[in-house]
């Protein structure tokens, strides 16, 4: 399998950490979705990454549904429980914590892709609410708890720490860390994993 992939992209961390964590390896193939000559739409017609091409040169796309194909390929680590309330519980935990990052990709372009005289910060500001309400509500659901959905590492924990990651790098003046002590205590321990350890973005 390959993937083709962005290093600073937050979903395709997440993709890489589900395989980290489920032991399969995949080879990454970096492309950047953003210059003139990209091939993307090839693979996937979106024009996005993470993109898994399979052996028979089919492609499997969004980040959801890769994360959900490759935790089936191995009994290892099961990250998502297999059906009923549970699933939906951690499917959910992946929406919150991918909103996030669908609100704030959806600022960080209104102010580095669109002219600055078209940029709306009214548009800019509904983004960023819709990440404190969910930033806030990921805090009170996780509670005291050690991890977000059951006694174990799921897929829940990684979204949501690919979310956390990405707010650190691209919005360091999103204080999370300081208003959700609980979040930060997650993320710390998230972190001495190696499959988030290898996954971090590019500082440079
Ligand atoms: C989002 C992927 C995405 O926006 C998923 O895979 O979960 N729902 C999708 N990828 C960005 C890179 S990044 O900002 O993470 C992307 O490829 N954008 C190119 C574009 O044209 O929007």
């Amino acid at each position: 399998m390959k993937i083709i992939a962005s290093l600073t992209s937050p979903y395709v961390r997440k993709v890489r950490i589900v395989l980290a964590e489920k032991k399969i390896e995949a080879e990454l193939l970096i492309e950047n979705v953003w210059s003139e000559g990209t091939k993307i739409s090839e693979s996937n017609p979106l024009g996005k990454v993470p993109c898994l091409l399979l052996e028979d040169g089919s492609t499997i796309y969004d980040s959801r549904v890769i994360v959900e194909y490759v935790d089936t390929l191995s009994p290892v680590g099961k990250l998502i429980p297999s059906g009923g309330r549970e699933r939906a519980s951690v499917k959910t935990w992946e929406s919150l914590a991918d909103g996030i990052l669908d609100a704030c990709i959806l600022a960080r372009l209104e102010a580095t892709w669109r002219p600055t005289e078209q940029q709306s910060q009214a548009w800019i500001d509904r983004q960023m609410t819709k990440t404190q309400h969910s930033l806030r509500s990921m805090s009170i659901q996780l509670g005291d708890s050690s991890w977000c959905h059951g006694n174990q590492l799921s897929l829940a924990d990684i979204a949501v720490g690919c979310a956390l990651g990405y707010l650190l790098f691209r919005f360091p003046n999103v204080k999370w860390q300081e208003e959700y002590p609980n979040l930060d205590r997650l993320y710390q321990k998230l972190l001495l994993r190696p499959s988030f350890i290898e996954s971090e973005p590019p500082t440079a």
